[in-house]
């Protein structure tokens, strides 16, 4: 029977089993436990004792692997205890696992085609089949979505510090360089904004895109690339990648992080706090609704590897240049609301960039103030481009899905937060209409969900 008590206990275990395999492989100065793969963890339910099963591939004396383990177990227990906050950790008690002893005599008998064909239908999940292209890869590239936000930024950082510490070759590719808020961060002077022009790669890995025209200008093509992996988590997305890896969770750096664990890679202090910054960025600091218990244990858990809060708060929120300030002051000025009050809307001019000093990088978040007011569901900022098109970005608190707005007009993005590129002809006053149409319908759609009475039909 599944109790909480039970589920609680399996979580222990898991997190134990996947701790134990990284410091094996790690921590353990000794060439035969390398080979020891831990096949399962049984704790007792007052958490004093756990049994640990494993099984020494391609070791003869799988009682002298036990041995071993036994001697080193007081090792493992106190490391286990740094990586795992809990109040006592586990007395480990070694045990082989028979029944994958059984399953590997199968492979010795078939043979060493058996094995190798064993081998490759285990790598059938992406997540697999991706470790696999990275070991393989010889030069490998990474890159992210253009104007890059700090998920895209964190995501590539963080990828890049796990190629680091894999010790692959690699280059971490940004041509739009990197946003002044997120400097601070671990690698960046290692960013690439061109690449060589005749530089080919194994293996180029893309973080944080969902489409194939959000690549930053200058990404390679094809016959230059090899295989085009794709790390991403937005609802909406094209055909990109000949791999794909996409879960829904709340940031890439959330994804990265569960990946680098089930994937056992090697981790640090830089890379756990580009992993936050990231998570930090994608959830607006935890009050976006993507924000789930897992994002929160993910975080404990990048804190527990080095990740600082208040470096990442500080650098992210409160390091705003005094024009950045300014030209909040001017944008705000320009917040209405719809008649209802639950539609925010704000306009951003090259003249105002101009007249403080800025650039497009400083409306960064300015869309968030709209949102911020009480009645308001959704808000939208408006900016007219030097060539006459006009970009929107939208806000939502979370009870409507600003995805589907920007989808109205050719965008796309998130739940709560999206983005789309108006042609309109006649100007800003043409879009702005034609946007408040669109987000009285979709509002009225969802007012079942804000006011919880009856939906309306949807026609
Ligand atoms: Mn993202």
């Amino acid at each position: 029977m599944v109790t909480p008590g039970n589920r609680r206990l399996a979580r222990v275990a898991e997190a134990i089993r996947v701790e134990l395999a990284q410091l094996l492989i790690k921590s353990v100065s000794d060439e035969s436990l390398s080979w020891v793969t831990v096949t399962g963890v049984e704790p007792t339910p007052d958490l004093k004792h756990a049994k640990v099963f494993f099984f020494a591939t391609g070791q003869r004396d799988q009682e002298a692997t036990r041995r071993n383990l036994e001697r080193k177990a007081h090792v493992l227990q106190r490391d286990l205890a740094r990586r795992i906050k809990m109040r006592n950790t586990p007395k480990l008690s070694f045990h082989i696992d028979t029944s994958f002893d059984t399953a590997q005599r199968i492979d010795e008998l078939l043979g060493e085609a058996g094995a190798e064909k064993a081998r490759k239908e285990e790598a059938t999940t992406p997540e697999k089949r991706f470790a696999e292209l990275v070991a393989e890869a010889e030069s490998i590239l990474v890159a992210c979505h253009r104007n890059p936000d700090g998920d895209a930024i964190g995501s590539l950082l963080g990828m890049s510090g796990f190629l680091r510490l894999l010790g692959k070759y690699h280059v971490a590719f940004c041509p739009d360089g990197v946003p002044r808020t997120l400097a601070f961060l671990a690698g960046v002077e290692s960013v690439a904004r061109e690449l060589e022009e005749d530089e080919e790669f194994d293996l180029t890995i893309v973080v944080d895109t969902a489409d194939e025209g959000l690549l930053p200008d200058g990404f390679p093509d094809a016959s230059r690339r090899g295989t085009l992996v794709v790390i991403d988590h937005h609802q909406h997305y094209g055909e990109l990648g000949d791999l794909v890896i996409r879960r829904d969770v709340a940031a890439v750096g959330q994804m990265l992080y569960e990946l680098s664990k089930e994937l056992v890679w090697p981790m640090d202090g830089d890379i756990a706090e580009c992993l936050y910054a990231s998570i930090v960025a994608d959830t607006g600091s935890f009050r976006y609704s993507s924000t789930t218990a897992e994002t929160h244990r993910v975080v404990a858990e990048l804190m527990e590897q080095g990740a600082r809060p208040w470096v990442v708060a500080t650098a992210l929120y409160e390091s705003f240049s005094i024009n950045r300030q300014r030209l909040l002051a001017d944008v705000l000025r320009t917040l209405e609301l719809s008649e209802d009050g639950r539609f925010a809307h704000m306009i951003a001019t090259e003249q105002m960039l101009h007249d403080t000093g800025t650039t497009r990088a400083d409306l960064d978040g300015m869309v968030n103030m709209g949102r911020a007011v009480d009645t308001v569901e959704i808000s939208g900022l408006f900016r007219v481009e030097q060539n006459g098109e006009i970009k929107v970005s939208f806000r939502s608190k979370g009870r409507v899905s600003v995805a589907e707005l920007a989808r109205k007009f050719g965008g796309g993005g998130h739940r709560n937060a999206a983005g789309c590129t108006i042609d309109a002809k006649t100007g800003l006053e043409e879009a702005r209409t034609r946007v408040k149409i669109e987000a009285a319908e979709l509002l009225a759609r969802y007012a079942w969900e804000i006011e919880g009475k009856d939906r309306l039909p949807v026609s």
